[in-house]
């Protein structure tokens, strides 16, 4: 046997033996194995059948009311060194922290099967792909893995070859919130997590492997492992341009990956191509390019907001072969959730009847998790071993004021400071307060395995000899006017910032340069058609440079934060911008589209 599996055994042994399961079940991935699951949940009401023939084979899934979305204080990078997972980790000792979970741990299976589910994120053929085991007494969790992975029997021989894998171990205990912990050791590539059902603490390759281990891994290994979807524009002269953009989670990213051309694009014959919706692993490649995958083969979307003429990509996506958490149902047991549809549900997300002075009849956060391969947009280049080549990396965050549409980096340099100084509000993805600004680099302020500062110097490594790095840009759907409504009217019209951004990649569209980097050129934005009204126009097109030379305050003493670890070019290119700033007469750039 070769020397993974043995691993591979003796770990599931120990595990065995601290959680006391009542039975061990290796996961092979298989339709029957599957629907036997499914069957065991619907006898214990885990799941409930939804209609057949709206629905067929969809269920709905209702949490523990207290578990309903990622515990980032709770959420813990367990590194030797405290300065090495960084100010933007919650941190504990690794012995500490195997003590605190292992307590948890012990008993915690008794009377439950325990799940061995070896899965692989990333095609299974992929060299950029990586492996795991995610040990787990819930069958939601086995449920949901074999959707959003490539996960059993292929992924144990892929194992087998590799030598080595991520361990994952995980157990719903018994969903008290004051037992609950998401442990990452990325020094031993290992996660504990328990207390937790829900997808982002529970489905153990996603957040926690895909992300906080596998950022770890790229840093050593030389590639980015990023909270980005990606996305294929082709042009109607047949072009493919693939974007890889990183949004804070609930802000958008499945709709921009499943966006479909509408009006003139879609009569010119512009397509998009989805490859993935909240997770890019890049590698550069030896054309010097940075070519990517999607590690997931499935998409846990955000279902409120989703709709027919937000995102009808995702609606067919849903049709069948659905696992829903978390939302509501109509009288004849279809899910629904706000912003579907007007009609008026019967039972609200936690199984009540629905009275609109108890809240939202979904949970804000609820989710849904299907196949991509369901999905119409979805391309067979996201199965391609190699991965498609990036053409440009966007940026964005919730940003009510001062952001404009859309601006381009000069440079790498500038780019990665653009990326570590995103700001957002806060979602209900995460427990806590919502709508609240705070800086999330890269969109990945809950998901870098390590020291922030030492991120950044990875990514400002890649610009070397040779590279042929994308362009970065940052895009800003959310700005308000003063009645606090939306100015830009997003979803589809997004595809008009896109034609921008892949014109800019090519060449061909004009930019003036202003101190926060390259702005459409006046009438660069096809606007046609969508009667902003001119405040608005101004107000997406322009540079308020006083409110920037703020902001430029504001992401120094962020920077200030991570202490002499910060790279002294990310410093000097942000001195550089503060400069540019202050030298800049204080009046609008406003720039008439
Ligand atoms: C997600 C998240 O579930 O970012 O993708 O929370
Ligand atoms: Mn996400």
């Amino acid at each position: 046997m070769s020397s993974s599996l043995d691993a591979l055994n003796q770990w599931v042994a120990g595990v065995a033996a601290l959680t006391k399961p009542e039975r061990i079940q290796w996961c092979d991935g298989s339709d029957a194995e599957y629907r036997q699951l499914v069957d065991g949940m619907l006898t214990t009401g885990d799941l409930i059948a939804l209609n057949p023939t709206t629905h067929p084979r969809s269920y709905l899934h209702r949490s523990n009311p207290s578990d309903v979305a990622r515990v980032e204080h709770l959420t813990f990078v367990c590194t030797p060194r405290e300065a090495d997972a960084g100010p933007n980790n919650h941190w504990m000792d690794p012995a500490q922290a195997h003590a605190k979970v292992d307590a948890l741990f012990d008993g915690a299976m008794q009377g439950r099967t325990m799940y061995v589910i070896p899965y692989c994120m990333g095609p299974i053929d992929s060299p950029i792909a990586r492996c795991g085991v995610e040990i787990t007494d819930s069958p939601y969790v086995v449920a949901n893995m074999r959707i959003m992975t490539r996960m059993g029997a292929a992924a144990l021989a892929r194992i087998e070859r590799d030598g080595s894998f991520v361990r994952g171990l995980h157990s719903t205990g018994d969903l008290d919130p004051d037992k609950r912990f998401i442990m990452h050791f990325p020094e031993e590539l290992s996660i504990k997590s328990i207390g937790s059902g829900y997808g982002g603490n529970a489905l153990l390759g996603k957040k926690c492997h895909a992300l906080r281990i596998a950022s770890h891994q790229a840093r050593r290994e030389g590639w980015l492992a990023e909270h980005m979807l990606i996305v294929g524009v082709e042009d109607p002269r047949g072009e493919t341009h693939y974007i890889a953009a990183a949004f804070p989670s609930a802000c958008g990213k499945t709709n921009l990956a499943m966006l479909i051309p509408t009006g003139g694009y879609a009569k010119d014959g512009w397509k998009v191509w989805t490859v993935g919706d909240d997770i890019c692993w890049m590698t550069p490649g030896d054309d010097g390019r940075l070519w990517a995958i999607n590690p997931e083969a499935g998409f846990f979307g955000v279902a409120p907001g989703t709709g027919a003429n937000t995102n009808p990509n995702a609606l067919a996506t849903l049709a069948h072969d659905t696992i829903y958490t978390n939302v509501a149902l109509t009288s004849d047991n279809q899910p629904w959730w706000e912003g579907l549809d007007d009609r008026v549900p019967a039972v609200d997300w936690q199984g009540r009847p629905y009275d609109k002075a108890n809240g939202p009849a979904a949970h804000p956060n609820a989710r849904f998790t299907v196949s991509a391969r369901q999905c119409p947009s979805y391309t067979d280049k996201a199965e391609a071993a190699h991965g498609v080549p990036i053409s440009a990396i966007v940026f964005g965050g919730r940003r009510p004021s001062l952001v404009p549409l859309v601006f381009e980096a000069r440079d790498w340099t500038h780019g990665v400071l653009v990326g570590a100084a995103m700001g957002s509000e806060t979602t209900a993805a995460a427990t806590g307060a919502v709508g609240v600004m705070r800086r999330d680099s890269m969109a990945m302020k809950p998901f870098c395995g390590y020291n922030f500062a030492d991120y950044f110097s990875h990514w400002l490594s890649f610009d070397k000899p040779g590279a042929k790095l994308p362009k970065i840009f940052h895009v800003n759907w959310f700005r308000k006017d003063t009645d606090g409504k939306f100015m830009w009217p997003g979803y589809g019209e997004n595809l008009r910032v896109l034609e921008w951004i892949i014109r800019r990649v090519e060449g061909t569209a004009r930019g003036i340069d202003t101190p926060i980097g390259t702005l459409p050129a006046p009438g660069g934005i096809n606007v046609e058609g969508l009667a902003l009204g001119q405040a608005a126009e101004r107000a997406l097109f322009e540079v308020d440079t006083e409110g920037w030379a703020t902001e430029m305050t504001d992401i120094a003493s962020y920077l200030d934060g991570f202490g002499d670890r910060l790279p002294r070019a990310l410093r000097d290119e942000q001195q550089r911008m503060a400069a540019a700033l202050a030298n800049t007469a204080p009046r609008a750039w406003a720039q008439a589209v």
